[in-house]
């Protein structure tokens, strides 16, 4: 064989895979204003970076490629490669999913941390038997309760309609009596226009994403719980990437879930000062409706013990004990 045409070839060969690129898209279901998903743009930024280019990310926000509750299945299947969900709407399909949406377990950022460490491993292995790996999570902030009247106890949420967008929140109102409807955020400001919707539980960051403040006063700061997005990836679409790309993304991953949190934290306070400035009324709950939003949380804890079994009584076991050794 002619020697130099080997070489050629050999460099060719080593050019083209140098350039080999592998592209991915990401559902997401958030604005691309949101903090989560300026989060997101910055990490595909560091994966094409730490990668050399070889793997590039492509964002889709607010529900653009799939619907919320939709994405998780895309990533399963394949039909996207990485994802971002919201890990609460998925306690139907296994109660792991909805621990961080169980109301007054885990309430401050310290809390939802020392919970997501006894979470991780139950949902990793979760995750696993579905062909996914966990990338990352961030929290949601606290939630608090969006209404139109000024709230005594949750007697006065008796009746009304109410967004939930999640099967605990949709409990909820049926503990409280109120009249519940699933809407994802990315239709929420439609449904607040519409009247659809008259009261619901958020944050702060969701609140003002979808104009809440254009139809409803009042924001009660229960700080109820901080529900978790996670960022899923396919196991194949993992497994076909070189070490060293699948070192970029975990490397880059991590520093989301560093950065995502602390921004969480700081844009809470953001949030609620930017709702007051548009006119609402942030409150701190009146002891009765604190008391009646806890004996929620109490019967919610006590089902989704009941329904999670030996892996649920772990995670809060776990997280009991990861609370008394830090303090
Ligand atoms: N915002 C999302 C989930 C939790 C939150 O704070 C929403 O309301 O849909």
């Amino acid at each position: 064989m002619n020697f130099k045409i080997t070489v050629a070839a050999a460099a060719l060969a080593l050019g083209a895979n140098a350039f080999a690129q592998t592209k991915w898209d990401l559902p997401a279901a958030y604005p691309a204003s949101n903090f989560h998903t300026e989060n997101l743009t910055q990490f595909a930024a560091d994966v094409d970076k730490a990668s050399g280019g070889k793997l590039k990310i492509t964002v889709h926000a607010n529900a653009s490629l799939f619907k919320a509750n939709e994405i998780k299945r895309a990533v399963q299947g394949g039909q996207a490669q990485i994802g971002e969900v919201l890990l609460v709407n998925f306690e139907n399909e296994n109660p792991i999913y909805g621990v961080d949406g169980i109301p007054f377990l885990a309430t401050s950022y310290a809390d939802s941390k020392k919970l997501y460490e006894a979470q991780k491993p139950v949902l990793d292995k979760l995750l696993g038997t579905q062909g996914m790996k966990l990338l990352y999570t961030v929290a949601w902030p606290p939630q608090g309760i969006y209404s139109k009247k000024e709230l005594a106890s949750v007697a006065d949420l008796r009746g009304i309609k109410w967004r939930a967008y999640s099967p605990a929140t949709a409990k909820i109102a049926e503990l409280i009596g109120a009249q519940p409807v699933t809407i994802q955020a990315a239709e929420l400001s439609q449904a607040l226009a519409t009247g659809v919707v008259e009261s619901y539980m958020s944050s702060g960051s969701t609140g003002y994403d979808s104009k809440t403040y254009e139809s409803i006063k009042y924001w009660y700061d229960t700080q109820a719980w901080l529900p978790k997005n996670a960022i899923i990836v396919n196991k194949k679409a993992f497994d076909a990437l070189d070490p060293a790309t699948q070192a970029a993304l975990t490397k880059a991953a991590a520093d989301a879930e560093t950065r995502g949190w602390k921004l969480s934290e700081e844009k809470n306070e953001w949030y609620k000062k930017a709702l007051s400035e548009k006119g609402m009324k942030i409150v701190t709950p009146p002891a009765k409706l604190v008391s009646d939003m806890k004996q929620v949380g109490t019967i919610m804890q006590a089902d989704w013990v009941k329904k999670a079994g030996p892996d649920g009584e772990a995670i809060i076991a776990n997280f009991n004990k990861l609370k008394a050794a830090k303090k």
